[in-house]
């Protein structure tokens, strides 16, 4: 289904929906790295004609010629995107890696996720920041012209996404003030706000927060961080808010907040899970543990081994039952802080499985890798138990597609609470991550609930995941910008 959009949207986000890379001959062909976001949204900027603007996956001094067209036999959500849909925005390597690793990853990361301590705050990064923030704005004008000379008389909406991007608004704002041009902005944080007594230790946060407050139209996931962004406002601009309403009054113009919880293809992954080849076991009996993260601290994966391990001394029951699978996919591995937590990890996991396996059985398999959404379609729907126990976490898109794919036995969903998807997913087995004990037995009582117990909170976790897929969250957000005609499959949709 295409939801359609009264306005061409014109995406601005870190990265293109696929990455640049060269065939064997070198020339430029696009590789896709498909995600939630780029599933739901790419075809609506297929259809309104928009444009998607982002980092290509290649620095400047690769010198990209050009954006590749689609290959013919390209099946992905990108593949109708035209080349002159897509603006690369090429840097410099270093004023890329100033505001990519510098600031994005080393200081708004950890803050948001309420980690202080691991944050770095440098006046040359949030510099590099500003720039590169200025220089996607640029872009984004370009885009606005491209849309406006097409279609004379159209109000574009500028959808900017993520920590990565805080700061373009007011680029843009300026830009088309000073050339008379009439756009909607609208901006979507994927990560969580954090309350203001965190968000004051960042030095610039009044410089930050003015430019989140140049869109007119403000997502996050959860109503709490909506929250946490008006209060911000408040208390360091002496902005005057609407809690209730959700609205900011800053600079004779109001701006409202609006939550607006991501979600998944359901269809797409539950269709997956049907054709998908089983996983093998070591016997039929063994049932399996999921954990699927980016390999990230706020995703707690220690944590969780330490609990596991908790388990096996408890409930030795378990030893050569059960097998904890986990999927860890690299991520910012030229990050120091990222290869120390890795080799944290292979030793707790190294440990445990000494510790614990038999000539037949090791309690813990780890893939450090990617593996193919049909495969983890796979592993969802065969796995007796997903983990999903982060430290902090916007939304969590796994809990959902686990939750999406156990069209067979079902299976038992365990939950962290500070997990966006904690807060509405209320049939899953909660658990605080920090609390090993507790978190041991959490698990313990999750391999071991009765099936009547199992299907009952699985069919109510599956019937909510699916009139609230991506494609409710795409709705709820042309809605909230007043861009939302109706299509004759939505007629039908829970809203
Ligand atoms: C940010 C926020 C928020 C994982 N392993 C494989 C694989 N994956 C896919 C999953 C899922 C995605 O990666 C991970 O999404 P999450 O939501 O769990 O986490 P972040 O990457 O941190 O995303 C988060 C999200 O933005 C959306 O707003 O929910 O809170 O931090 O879709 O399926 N996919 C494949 N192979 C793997 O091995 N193919």
């Amino acid at each position: 289904m295409v939801i359609q959009s009264t306005s061409p949207i014109i995406v601005v986000a870190n990265r293109l929906p696929f990455i640049v890379g060269k065939d064997e001959n070198g020339k430029p062909v696009r590789k896709q790295c498909a995600g939630g976001l780029v599933t739901a949204v790419a075809p609506v900027v297929v259809e309104t004609n928009g444009l998607w603007i982002g980092w290509p996956g290649v620095f400047l001094e690769d010198n990209l010629e050009y954006i590749p067209e689609s290959s013919p036999n390209d099946k992905s959500p990108t593949a109708g995107l035209k080349s002159e849909q897509v603006i690369p925005v090429n840097l410099p390597r270093d004023q890329f890696n100033a505001y990519y690793n510098g600031c994005c990853n080393a200081t708004f990361w950890p803050l948001f996720h309420s980690m202080p301590d691991r944050a770095l705050f440098q006046a040359d990064k949030w510099e590099a920041y500003l720039s590169v923030n200025e220089e996607f704005a640029k872009l984004t004008m370009l885009a606005v012209r491209r849309v406006i000379a097409k279609e004379p008389g159209v109000v574009p909406l500028v959808w900017i996404h993520d920590y990565h991007l805080m700061c373009t608004a007011n680029f843009i704002r300026s830009a088309c003030e000073a050339e008379g041009i009439t756009i909607k902005l609208a901006f979507f944080l994927h990560i969580p706000f954090p309350s203001w007594d965190i968000m004051r230790l960042f030095p610039w946060d009044d410089e930050l927060l003015q430019n989140i407050l140049g869109c007119d139209s403000i997502g996050f996931h959860l109503e709490d961080y909506c929250l946490n962004f008006i209060d911000c406002c408040h208390r360091r601009l002496g902005c005057r808010i609407d809690r209730q309403r959700m609205l900011i009054e800053h600079n004779s113009r109001t701006v409202s907040v609006h939550p607006l919880p991501i979600s998944i293809p359901y269809e797409r992954f539950e269709s997956l899970s049907k054709t998908a080849e089983a996983v093998v076991k070591n016997n039929p009996e063994e049932q399996i543990l999921l954990c699927v993260d980016r390999l990230d601290y706020t995703k707690g994966l220690v944590h969780r081994i330490k609990a596991f391990e908790r388990l096996l001394e408890k409930h030795p029951e378990h030893i050569e039952k059960v097998v904890l699978l986990q999927v860890a996919v690299p991520s910012r591995t030229d990050v120091k802080e990222y290869q120390e937590l890795k080799e944290e990890l292979d030793m707790e996991i190294g440990k445990l499985n000494g510790r614990f396996s038999t000539p037949n059985w090791s309690p813990i398999r780890y893939i450090y890798g990617c593996v193919s959404q049909e495969q983890l379609a796979a592993f969802y729907r065969d796995s007796s138990v997903a983990l999903v126990t982060p430290l902090r976490d916007g939304m969590n898109l796994v809990a959902k597609e686990f939750v999406a794919c156990q069209t067979k036995e079902p299976g038992v969903l365990v939950l962290s609470p500070f997990a966006g998807a904690g807060t509405a997913m209320l049939e899953a087995l909660q658990v605080n991550p920090y609390e090993t004990e507790l978190f041991s037995e959490v698990i313990h009582r999750a391999i071991t609930m009765p099936k009547d117990e199992r299907e009952l909170r699985m069919k109510l976790l599956r019937k909510r995941e699916k009139e609230r897929d991506v494609n409710f969250w795409l709705e709820s957000f042309l809605k909230s910008v007043n861009c939302y005609t109706k299509t004759s499959d939505s007629e039908n949709r829970l809203m």
